[in-house]
């Protein structure tokens, strides 16, 4: 007998549905999914769904709607912020995408790929590299990352220098909405003036509005060349004097601009297998830098090298190594992709993923620094993150030794002090990893007055029983 606490008329109906692979039930085969990446968030849930296609995910939905049931989409479940996560009263179900994943159609003349939700973004940047193209979104946690995911999320990354965060390559998405009825705005459009641009509303919703089924993604031709270094700074100023040098002599070619504090860095090369530091002494920061080509001579060498020469007489920089092969250049970005890893593997941690525009970052990390030193002594200050979009993951990790539970019991107190200089700098407190349940009370705050209302009156009328991941990105009535 299951252990199910779904209402029984339901529980025959989801399993007459979805069959043994689709419905999940007992503490057993779910707990994984009630849990966080970070395992800050341990909630319940009286099933897993896990339905195969855009019309059993449709039926699922009106199923638990009619019975009140609330429902959590997951994709990867790599939510920095608990999004993905149920509350413990373990009346949700978690709608899964995992079994949605199939790549539909790669477009070589639209330059598109249709692809479901349950696709890992790695495995479609690979379908459209086997194809000579590029899936322009880059971000950490791609390998467990579901497009679904990534789209709910606005998820931004590396590349968002140049081609935007997940909104700007996203041209069409279903939707399974909350009462069960599917939204197909499945065009392949750049222009579409046509009232309301509904799709924007859920990209970025957090899974709030609906669950997505299905996307049409924006890709590139792929790259036939790229130039990928490693710079040893003394200052988030010089950073972004190196940041601001390439994109003098050429904006268009600069893929990736990532920073990384000494501090953070000394975590990955001490806690991560074969990560080493490829330079002759650590620095106090580093950043990385990728150029990336359609052309296939040697311009991008030439303009890497012109520009890090100049960075070396102008003092912006004090070593700097290139990637010769693609194995270089790959540990040098597995050195960048490990920082999260590390982080955890340090101990408990808050992380602040703010941006501010570009000018203020060195003043903004300066004070961060300070006042979160002074508010906890021995605080490990390691931010790092995508400098050229103004996007800091400003993470504190705790005192080496100290107390796990101690330090993430003054959680608000952290994030509160980086807020305010956020504030200062007029920044927002959630650049790419959204609001989740970890945020939900800085909202009203934040986002109060006509910002939020307008907001919850699009909830209201498109969720009115509030049953789509409830207890995300609202504050508690
Ligand atoms: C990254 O940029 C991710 O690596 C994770 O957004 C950031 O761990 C973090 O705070
Ligand atoms: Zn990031």
């Amino acid at each position: 007998m299951s252990d199910s606490s779904l209402p029984p008329s339901l529980h025959t109906a989801l399993k007459d549905l979805l069959g043994p692979a689709g419905l999940l039930t007992g503490t057993d085969d779910t707990a994984s999914y009630c849990t966080d990446w970070r395992m800050l968030y341990q909630g319940r849930c009286a099933a897993v769904l896990r339905p195969a296609s855009t019309e059993e995910c449709a039926k699922a939905v009106a199923l638990c709607a009619e019975h009140s049931v609330p429902m959590v989409p997951q994709g990867g479940n790599t939510s920095m912020v608990g999004g993905a996560t149920p509350d413990d009263s373990g009346r949700a179900v978690i709608i899964s995408t995992t079994r949605m994943n199939r790549i539909r159609h790669i477009d070589h003349g639209d330059l598109t790929m249709t692809v479901e939700a349950g696709v890992t973004l790695k495995a479609a940047q690979e379908a459209a590299a086997r194809e000579g193209l590029m899936l322009p979104l880059s971000i950490s946690s791609e390998g467990s990352a579901d497009i679904g995911g990534v789209i709910a999320t606005n998820a931004g990354g590396n590349n968002t220098v140049r081609y935007g965060n997940a909104r700007e390559l996203t041209l069409g998405l279903e939707v399974v909405l909350p009462d069960g009825n599917t939204l197909n705005l499945m065009r392949r459009l750049r222009k579409d003036n046509t009232g309301y641009p509904l799709r924007q509303l859920f990209v970025g919703a957090e899974g709030t509005l609906g669950l997505i089924t299905t996307a049409i993604i924006q890709l590139q031709p792929s790259p036939r060349s790229r130039e990928t270094a490693l710079c040893a700074v003394q200052s988030p100023e010089q950073a972004l004097a190196l940041f601001a040098a390439f994109r003098k002599h050429d904006p268009s070619a600069v893929l990736a601009f990532e920073y990384m504090s000494g501090t953070s860095m000394n975590l990955v090369t001490t806690l991560i297998d074969n990560c080493t530091l490829p330079l002759s002494e650590p620095a106090p920061a580093y950043a990385l830098v990728e150029l990336a080509s359609t052309r296939s001579d040697d311009s991008l060498r030439t303009l890497m090298e012109s520009v890090l020469e100049q960075a070396f007489e102008e003092e912006l920089i004090s070593d700097a190594v290139l990637a010769e092969s693609e194995t270089q250049r790959q540990s040098l970005w597995m050195i960048r992709e490990e920082h999260a890893e590390a982080q955890k593997r340090a101990g408990a941690s808050v992380k602040n993923d703010v941006s501010v525009p570009l000018s203020a970052i060195p003043a903004f990390i300066t004070e961060a620094t300070q006042r979160c030193e002074a508010l906890i002594p021995g605080i490990r200050v390691a931010p790092f993150g995508h400098i050229g979009d103004g996007n800091i993951h400003f993470n504190l990790v705790q005192p080496e030794g100290g107390d796990s539970q101690a330090f993430l019991s003054q959680d608000h107190a952290i994030m509160d002090t980086v807020a305010e200089i956020v504030r200062k700098y007029d920044g927002s407190f959630s650049a790419e990893h959204g609001v989740g349940q970890l945020k939900t009370y800085m909202m009203p705050s934040w986002r109060g007055g006509a910002e939020l209302a307008t907001m919850e009156k699009i909830k209201a009328a498109l969720d009115p029983h509030n049953l789509m991941n409830p207890g995300k990105i609202f504050p508690a009535a």
